[in-house]
């Protein structure tokens, strides 16, 4: 299997750091690109015609995306139980809010980088901040006894999430008034699977 990936990407780092807790590196080939919304990269649209990143190729079968499904596919594959059936709704909300962060943080990154400076919308970006200040807010405030439990693929992507706000927006400053999130952060992070799929 090849799967279609940028390292900054947050949605592509949750895969990638499935396949490292789940064992599966060794199976999926990494094929490095890169894509934004005005110049669609056509290996990209090849694979999935939104033009996003990731996407993978399977051996049979079609390409599947988008990062949720390739994820519950790849745990599907291995028999993980990284969508436990005893909290799956749990566990797939927690895995749309840390998905919602990435969303919002990737616009206010797309904002500065792809729009020509004259059209820039201040206004705009700092709303797509505020979509993140809440749903960090309410992860810290309600989801902490669940990111406190047992391995499960939201508390990869909520890890992914943060630390492509530490990556590509660190003047924003997550971390003020979510004191316990930033602890669970601090030891998640150092996990093997996120050690070895540092965005650069
Ligand atoms: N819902 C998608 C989002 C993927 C996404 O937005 N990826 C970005 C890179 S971080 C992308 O490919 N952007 C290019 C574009 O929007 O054209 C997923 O979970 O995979």
């Amino acid at each position: 299997m090849k799967l279609i990936t940028a390292r900054p990407s947050p949605f592509a780092r949750k895969v990638r750091a499935l396949l490292h807790e789940t064992g599966q590196t060794g199976d999926v080939e990494l094929v490095e690109t890169s894509t934004v919304p005005t110049h669609s990269n056509p290996q990209v649209v090849a694979a999935n015609p939104a033009g996003k990143i990731p996407a993978l190729l399977r051996d049979e079968g079609p390409a599947i995306y988008d990062s949720r499904v390739i994820c519950r596919y790849l745990d599907a594959r291995a028999g993980a139980g990284l969508y436990p059936e005893a909290r799956l709704w749990e566990t797939l909300t927690l895995e749309a809010v840390a998905d919602a962060i990435m969303d919002a943080a990737v616009l206010i990154v797309y904002e500065h980088r792809v729009r020509p400076p004259e059209k820039v919308f201040d206004g705009w970006a700092d709303a797509q901040w505020e979509k993140v200040a809440r749903s960090v807010k309410g992860v810290n405030d309600r989801w902490m006894s669940h990111l406190g439990g047992p391995l499960d693929m939201s508390h990869i992507a909520i890890g992914c999430a943060l630390a492509y706000l530490d990556f590509r927006l660190p003047d924003r400053n997550w971390r003020e008034g979510n004191g316990a999130l930033d602890d669970w952060f601090a030891v998640f992070n150092t996990r093997d699977s996120m050690q070895a799929t540092t965005p650069e």
